[in-house]
């Protein structure tokens, strides 16, 4: 009887060891898996992180934007000089050819003499037109350079009648919005012209025309004054972001 006691003891014994060990097991279990899906969460974020960055240096890569800056022979900031030369356009006192100016480089290159035709536009090189201005009249018949410029992750935008750019923008230069004289017969699309205009390289100070610029002003009425005002030359700005 005592003999049967003892090895009942035993065998309880035994078996609480048994149970001890497989709930030790199961707790050590159960905390591995809880190791292992925090790890995955962790790996997770890092791997949205990462392919967020990814992202945003391809977009940096593959996103650029160009604007002229007209008047000037050089980009401002860190923007890209992608080329420099002369502001052109179609001529003052033709009606047809190109109503909007064009930068045209430095260094043209032809495909050959061979190559023409009889019916064509005409471009011309550019002139600035302020003799009859209160300012900036020194650079009038002086011929306008132009520099065509890349910023790299960045939009760019010209507002007209603004020198300033919006909160968040970045300016990349102001100046005074330009097109040709109303009564000519060539129309043309208005423009920023930098703010301290240069002459374009080999500037001949004489009067040869061709493409023009002059000031541009408001005529009130569907436009509303305030807030625009007649008889002042409006500003312009090209912002990037
Ligand atoms: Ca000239
Ligand atoms: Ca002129």
């Amino acid at each position: 009887m005592v003999r049967s006691e003892f090895k009942m003891d035993a065998m309880e014994e035994n078996f609480k060891a048994i149970t001890d060990s497989i709930e030790e097991r199961f707790s050590d279990i159960t905390k591995t898996v809880e190791d292992l899906k925090n790890e995955i969460e962790t790996l997770k974020s890092a791997d949205v992180e990462s392919s967020k960055t990814v992202k945003s240096i391809q977009a940096d890569v593959a996103s650029s934007s160009i604007y002229t800056r007209w008047g000037r022979r050089s980009c401002p900031g860190d923007a890209e000089l992608v080329y420099k030369g002369f502001a052109g356009g179609g001529n003052y006192a033709q009606t047809g050819g190109s109503s909007s100016y064009v930068c045209l480089p430095k260094d043209p290159v032809f495909d050959g003499d061979g190559q023409k035709s009889k019916h064509v536009a005409f471009l011309y090189g550019a002139e600035y037109q302020t003799s009859t201005a209160t300012f900036l009249s020194n650079v009038q018949d002086k011929d306008v350079p132009c520099a065509v410029c890349r910023v790299i992750g960045r939009g760019v935008v010209m507002i007209p009648s603004r020198n300033t750019c919006y909160s968040g923008w970045q300016k990349e230069y102001s100046g005074y919005l330009m097109s040709e004289y109303y009564q000519h017969a060539s129309n043309k699309e208005v423009v920023c012209m930098d703010g301290t205009p240069e002459e374009a390289e080999g500037n001949d100070n004489g009067n040869q025309d061709g493409a023009l610029f002059y000031f541009v002003q408001i005529g009130c009425g569907t436009l509303k004054c305030p807030p625009y005002r007649e008889n002042v030359a409006l500003t312009c700005v090209v912002c990037s972001k």
